[in-house]
């Protein structure tokens, strides 16, 4: 049985005092005790930076890769056995700049995995640079004078690509977390949860008060089934204009669903045929 208890790792937690991510772990802890996710039935991997520190405090399967490689891992864990649940842990920097390219291209490809994106809009395992998040004009150690690009809006992107589902939370409101954690993870396909999470010590602009501010859960009458009115959500943002909750919802066959070779049983249940390579060679002379 998965109790919050038995996910618990003996490791030392050493994220900063008021980091989001102890919301984010507390959420995902209370999430898998609530979905039975173990080790026989659950990945995490995760990305390079604080937030990937997750998979040494939670009791779960795990890897952590290179660094904006963890989308491609788990892309190819659930090729492999496509019955596993596999989760992404990926930071702002992770996943939309080392990672961006293999963000855009799983979305497309829809394959049935849950990315939770830890989005503190900054660097923070390397000290504070700016990231694909950080607003316009943010100053920070790589921007002394002044960040000069415009943020990425993962979100927009997402849909734009072909996740089918898309959302977004905040790290202090750990019941809805939970809630959207455990959405995200039962729809079928390609689901893009973007936490906002305060980096405390480097990121004086989003704090837990920004967020608490500026955020509005999205009324029962919102369709997330529209996906006009989800591409004008997600351009919002602004004092009190930051939606959360669900904001697309999309129903269309998981790649998984569409590759034959895996409709009877995982590859990693088909015996390999052992072939003599000089044969597979020969084919292409
Ligand atoms: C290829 C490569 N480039 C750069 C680094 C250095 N590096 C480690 S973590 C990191 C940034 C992580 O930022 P983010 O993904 O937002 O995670 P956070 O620490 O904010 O949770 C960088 C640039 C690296 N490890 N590998
Ligand atoms: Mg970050």
């Amino acid at each position: 049985m998965t109790t919050v208890q038995n996910l618990k790792t003996p490791n030392a937690c050493n994220w900063c005092p008021g980091c989001g991510n102890f919301g984010i772990w507390t959420a995902v802890k209370e999430a898998a005790a609530k979905e039975r996710w173990n080790n026989t039935n659950s990945v995490i991997v995760a990305g390079i930076g604080c937030h990937g520190h997750i998979n040494n405090f939670i009791e779960l399967s795990s890897f952590e890769g290179l660094h904006g490689r963890a989308i491609p891992v788990a892309s190819a864990i659930k090729m492999v056995n496509h019955r596993l649940n596999v989760m992404v842990f990926t930071g702002d920097g992770d996943c939309l700049a080392e990672g961006g390219n293999h963000f855009m291209h799983a979305a497309r490809r829809n394959q049935n995995l849950t990315v939770i994106l830890h989005d503190n809009a900054i660097y923070g395992l390397t000290t504070g640079q700016t990231s694909p998040r950080s607003p316009h004009g943010f100053k920070s150690k790589s921007t002394p004078m002044g960040n000069l690009d415009e943020p990425i809006n993962p979100l927009t992107l997402a849909i734009s690509a072909g996740a089918t589902f898309v959302a977004r939370a905040y790290s202090g409101d750990i019941p809805r977390l939970t809630d959207l954690i455990i959405q995200a993870n039962n729809h079928n396909g390609f689901s893009v949860l973007q936490i906002l999470q305060p980096c405390v010590t480097f990121n004086k602009i989003y704090s837990h008060t920004f967020f608490q501010e500026n955020t509005y859960h999205l009324p029962a009458s919102y369709n997330p089934q529209d996906k006009t009115a989800a591409f004008a959500k997600t351009l919002e943002w602004g004092e009190k204009q930051i939606p959360v909750g669900v904001i697309y919802k999309e129903d269309r066959p998981s790649y998984e669903d569409q590759v034959p070779q895996i409709k009877a049983a995982p590859l990693i249940s088909v015996a390999a045929k052992k072939r003599n390579i000089n044969e597979t060679l020969e084919t292409f002379l």
